[in-house]
């Protein structure tokens, strides 16, 4: 397919016909019905109440109306050609108080139907068990900083993965653990809302442990199921090239990327990180690490943008600092652009870890959409974000990482966190007024080209 006369060409030919191509969503960011079939509060619901949490104070008690829309907007799923449909799972709708001796029908009864309606249109279900919203009733017992959740999670995890295992043959435990962690319990700027970096440390080992704990359940219940995480990943520049840049970079790298491969491919906590960690290290338990290191069948790499690094003596808890380079392109939310990034990405985690099979199980780009008159989102930037990525994808199994599939974030515009409805990652616009749905461009060329069809020229 060709979109501008200079435009590299690229054709879902280049790709493996069993290649896997979706798009993700998150439960909390799109259903909605917050209140409805017996859901129990999630840490979001209480963190959007706080006045100040939300950039446009909103939350996501409407967000899509997916929960009543998702006969049409597995529709567009299907209309777009995509073969995989990747979401997530409300454990606050299965557990609504968190624990008990009991699911909620009701909420198994939703996913149920929303697992079928993907099958009879041919999309292959990839679930994700966590995607942020904790059952608030687990917070108000510590959260994943209490050891119990862990237990809690894995019974969570074997409930949903016994209804379903029948009909979803891909899980994913996790969705970017890093962001649960440090961003929820360091920075607070994502429920529920903790700045303790000794309690996000804690709350990162309990989140892994609770993956590999999770595993065997899993598998035990969806025969021929195959496993996985989705981190969120960074290729990491140094500032300056300085020497004290240098091992900045080296440092933030160590807990944004190999806190969480090193322990996941067998080898543990990154020495180098656990000694600057001091006494804010985890409370780790014989027999952790074994069970974080339970093998898995895919590597799930979210990716978005690189980041800069540099040396910051005194500031947080590792003296690093991330910098707003100048003359990088951007999106219009700041992430800069960087293809080649996700190709430098995939190259050091494929040799570093040599995980058999990579899925990119997010990919996406925010911009300011704007309605034409003739009420077309002529969202040229997005579009080509996506294009120059997926020939990113090319390339790099051109140098043969094993990658097997590519996840756009988002189908649909969506509730994105503490940015409320700012910020837009659809291939899809929602009116969030009407709840109409319109394709744009990017989406338009997301179709062509799953198509096998030409558009521009
Ligand atoms: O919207 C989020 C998603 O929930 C997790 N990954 C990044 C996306 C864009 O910020």
């Amino acid at each position: 397919m060709k979109i501008t006369d200079t435009f590299p060409v690229i054709e879902r030919n280049d790709f493996a016909s069993d290649f896997r191509w979706g798009c993700s969503t998150s439960a909390y960011q799109i259903e909605g019905a917050v209140d409805l079939d017996g859901r129990g509060e999630s840490i979001w619901d209480r963190f959007c109440a706080t006045p100040g949490n939300i950039r446009d104070g909103s939350s996501g008690t409407v967000a899509c109306d997916h929960y009543h829309r998702w006969q049409s907007d597995l529709a567009l799923a299907r209309d777009l050609g995509l073969n995989a449909y990747r979401f997530s799972i409300a454990w606050p709708r299965i557990f609504p108080a968190g624990a008990g001796a009991k699911p909620n029908l009701k909420g198994l009864d939703f996913y149920s139907r929303l697992v079928d309606g993907m099958l009879e249109r041919g999309l292959e279900p990839w679930a994700t068990l966590y995607h942020w919203d904790l059952p608030q009733a687990l917070q108000d017992r510590g959260g994943w900083n209490n050891r119990e959740t862990v237990a809690e999670f894995c019974k969570y995890a074997d409930v949903v993965s016994r209804h379903l295992g029948d009909r979803v043959g891909r899980w994913i435990t996790h969705n970017e653990p890093w962001c649960t962690a440090f961003i929820g319990n360091h920075e607070g700027t994502h429920a529920p809302g903790i700045r303790d970096w000794k309690t996000a440390l804690q709350v990162c080992h309990h989140v892994l442990l609770s993956h590999g704990l999770a595993i065997p359940a899993i598998r035990a219940n969806a025969p021929g199921a195959r496993v996985g995480i989705a981190l969120s990943l960074h290729p990491h520049k140094s500032a300056s090239g300085s020497p004290e840049d240098e091992a900045a970079t080296l440092r933030h790298d160590g807990i944004r990327n190999r806190w969480f491969l090193d322990p996941l491919f067998g080898r543990g906590y990154p020495a180098d990180i656990w000694k600057l960690c001091g006494d804010s290290v985890p409370i780790v338990k014989e027999g952790d690490m074994e069970a974080i290191a339970t093998a898995t069948d895919f590597l799930g790499v979210n990716y978005y943008f690189p980041e800069t690094v540099a040396d910051a003596p005194g500031q947080g808890p590792l003296a690093t600092r991330v910098i707003t380079s100048e003359n990088v392109e951007r999106t219009a939310f700041g992430w800069e652009v960087s293809p080649e990034g996700l190709i430098a990405l995939l190259q050091r985690v494929a040799k570093d870890y040599r995980p058999a099979e990579i899925q990119i199980t997010e990919n996406g780009s925010s911009y300011d959409d704007t309605i034409s008159k003739d009420g077309n989102i002529e969202d040229v930037e997005r579009r080509d974000y996506l294009a120059r990525h997926l020939i990113a994808v090319k390339e790099a199994i051109a140098k043969g990482i094993p990658v097997k599939g590519y996840f756009a974030w988002s189908l649909l515009d969506n509730f994105e966190w503490a940015e409320g409805y700012t910020r837009r990652f659809g291939v899809t616009h929602v009116d969030f007024a009407t709840q109409q749905r319109k394709l744009k461009l990017s989406g338009k060329w997301y179709r062509a080209f799953l198509r096998h069809q030409v558009i521009g020229a």
